[in-house]
């Protein structure tokens, strides 16, 4: 399991409670035998963060920002929690007159920079996963996408110790393709975790079962992760309908692992399909003629390539049989095949 701070210590507890608290969550873990690989911060549900946190225009808000979460990265570790998530519910503006937009990445930037040697200083082995979202609940949130923020990761100090937790709604949201930010995350060898859940382009934030509105980009970004070996957390970040009782919760949770699981061993009858990957095997042929030229610049490579003589029309009359292994790939989701 994982945690906002606040989750688990209200904001107003007492050092007392606090410590009463932590102790029978300990225990609670421990019978249940439950962990917490994940950690992180509510900087987004008081209204001292009404303008943002780290981004805020306050010096004091942004000064209580960081001092909260130094105290929730303690609780993080003191649970075990080997990743923190950064998700800037606050950290954007409906106003850009209000500040700018340079001004908030350099705030923004101070402040990891501040946690990293924070982390580092007291020897916690404890990596940043930053979280995108590109509106909801600010007009506009900084660092949309999750391009955004590998982009933003490369500029910071401790760049090594920060990758990203990419999440499926929120790059819905964007209408992007969430298996494409995943991989480019994942090449980038940022990967550090991911929020699991469904969504519907265009719509409000959702936070739907794994799954539950579609199916075939939840069945190649498990087969993607699959593929890759990603090892990390697979991480629901959903809810269940509102309308469910306690029992229907349940449900929800059991559907979000069992899709999981069902998507991966229809990944892994993709790759044992004789069909499909007779089709993938025409699709990707290559004779490495020119491969060769065309990997590594150097002087003769380009000589060669620009004496090569290509035939357009052929290139463009070539079958390219997209259809028929799209529709392969749908009868194997729905178990015709
Ligand atoms: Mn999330």
């Amino acid at each position: 399991m994982n945690f906002h701070d606040n989750d688990v210590i209200p904001i107003d507890a007492t050092p007392n409670d606090r410590d009463k608290i932590v102790r029978e969550f300990k225990t609670a873990l421990k019978e249940t035998g439950l962990t917490v690989p994940m950690a992180t911060t509510n900087l987004f549900s008081d209204p001292a963060f009404k303008d943002g946190a780290f981004t805020s225009n306050n010096p004091r808000v942004r000064a209580y920002a960081l001092q909260k979460t130094m105290n929730a990265i303690d609780l993080g570790v003191e649970f075990g929690a080997s990743i923190y998530v950064f998700w800037g519910g606050r950290e954007g503006t409906e106003v850009d007159a209000s500040q700018n937009g340079a001004d908030s990445l350099k705030r923004f930037r101070e402040a990891i920079n501040f946690l990293t040697e924070y982390v580092l200083d007291n020897g916690y082995d404890l990596k940043f996963a930053l979280e995108a979202k590109p509106n909801e609940p600010r007009g506009d949130l900084f660092l949309p996408t999750t391009g955004a923020m590998l982009a933003f990761i490369a500029t910071l100090d401790h760049s090594e110790m920060i990758g990203v937790n990419p999440e499926l709604a929120h790059e819905h949201m964007a209408g992007l393709n969430f298996t494409h930010a995943v991989a480019q995350a994942w090449e980038a060898g940022k990967l550090f975790h991911i929020d699991l859940n469904d969504q519907a382009f265009g719509r409000y934030d959702q936070d739907l079962r794994f799954g539950s509105y579609n199916l075939k980009s939840a069945f190649f970004l498990v087969k993607f992760l699959e593929e890759v070996g990603y090892e990390g957390s697979r991480h629901f970040d959903a809810h269940a309908y509102r309308t469910e009782d306690y029992e229907g919760v349940k449900d929800f949770a059991r559907g979000c692992m069992r899709t999981y699981l069902i998507l991966k061993e229809k990944a892994e009858q993709f790759h044992q399909d004789k069909e499909i990957q007779a089709l993938l095997a025409e699709i990707h042929a290559d004779d490495g003629k020119l491969t060769s030229i065309t990997g590594k610049y150097s002087p003769q490579n380009a000589a060669s390539l620009k004496r090569q003589s290509f035939d357009r029309a052929a290139l463009g009359a070539r079958s390219v049989p997209y259809e028929r292994l799209d529709q392969l790939t749908v009868d194997l989701l729905l178990g015709v095949r």
